[in-house]
């Protein structure tokens, strides 16, 4: 199966309305020419810098323009992010992704220690991620030298939705930093975040979006929205997990060889749902107690799963 960027939204509506059992099938077909069957990639994530955030996104715990439960918490110190990522790879991840309430990447003392932040954790040979906001070109290239392996930025929905959820930046910012990060050459990790009240027109327009970049996102979160207290989408209808499966083996489709991440939203899910969205080939998860603000199921709950399906944590990508 070759890889594709010209998938236009047409042909991608017809692969995503397919019958669902039609489109898991395909999905794994894809899944299995780049991946082995039985394998999820275990990620954590660490909020290296909680809250206080000038953005908008009408969807985040972090903003500064909403009242939420959570408290500001200044820059972390390196050697403490390094311990977790430590704790982090005993307990059997692979990647390390550490996130920041920035709007965008200041130079300076704060930017020096996430770079000493990015060689503790990369020594200690893990994939290591970072998401702290727009980026310019140095700053992705200072990163690169650190040994960053990926940077998440995500496009969360389509274009046409973007506005209904942030009006702090635009699609093209996301995209000129998306662009600043592969020029530098570390990979991309890009998705989005469903039940934000978007239509289906719009999960395939985000799709789209991903499946025309070149090269395609080596990482595709798919989060389904966390719905916290305080933000304007507090009251969100609570989505359908079969959007989730739906969506997820539609990207699978798209993009055969990229890891597609079963993010934020596991906790709203049944086993049995989250059961579907790996046979619909969702192939990695975040794992630990946390997410960056919210809860995360529990690493017994996530044990028990992974034996009942007879599947296992991936040991290098
Ligand atoms: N501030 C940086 C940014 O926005 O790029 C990095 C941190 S931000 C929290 C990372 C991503 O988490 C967002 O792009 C969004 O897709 C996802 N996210 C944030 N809050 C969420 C929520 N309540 N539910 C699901 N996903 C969420
Ligand atoms: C992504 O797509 N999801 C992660 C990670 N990339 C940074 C973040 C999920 C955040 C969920 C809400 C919270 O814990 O604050
Ligand atoms: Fe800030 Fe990122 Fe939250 Fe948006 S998603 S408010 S940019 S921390």
């Amino acid at each position: 199966m070759n890889i594709r960027h010209d998938w236009a939204r047409d042909e991608i509506r017809t692969v995503y309305q397919l019958p669902l059992p039609e489109l898991v099938f395909r999905a794994q077909l894809a899944h299995r020419e780049y991946h082995r069957p039985d394998e999820v990639q275990m990620c954590r994530l660490l909020s290296i810098k909680t809250g206080g955030c000038p953005e908008d996104c009408a969807y985040c715990s972090q903003s500064a323009h909403y009242k939420t439960d959570v408290t500001r918490e200044p820059l972390m110190d390196p050697a403490e992010v390094i311990a977790t990522a430590r704790r982090a790879k005993a307990g059997g991840a692979t990647r390390f992704c550490m996130g920041a309430a920035w709007r965008q990447v200041n130079d300076g003392k704060e930017f020096d220690q996430v770079l000493d932040m990015v060689r503790g954790v990369a020594a200690l040979d893990l994939e290591v991620c970072c998401t702290l906001g727009m980026l310019t070109q140095s700053q992705a290239q200072r990163l690169k030298k650190a040994g960053l392996t990926a940077y998440n930025h995500n496009l969360d929905t389509s274009p046409e939705f973007y506005g209904e959820v942030i009006s702090t930046r635009t699609y093209e910012d996301r995209l000129r930093t998306i662009g600043h990060v592969r020029e530098a050459g570390i990979t991309v990790c890009c998705g989005g975040i469903l039940g934000m009240g978007e239509s289906d027109e719009d999960r395939i327009g985000l799709l789209e979006q991903l499946a025309r970049l070149d090269p395609h996102p080596e990482s595709v979160p798919i989060n389904m929205l966390v719905r916290n207290e305080g933000t304007p989408l507090e009251d969100a209808p609570e989505i359908d997990p079969l959007i989730m499966v739906r969506t997820i083996a539609t990207a699978r489709i798209l993009m055969p060889a990229s890891m597609v991440r079963l993010a934020a939203g596991r906790r709203r899910m049944s086993p049995e749902a989250v059961a579907l969205c790996f046979l619909a080939r969702a192939n990695s998860i975040f794992t630990g107690e946390k997410l960056l603000t919210t809860p995360n199921p529990d690493a017994g709950d996530d044990a028990r799963l992974f034996e009942s399906l007879g599947m296992r944590a991936l040991q290098r990508a």
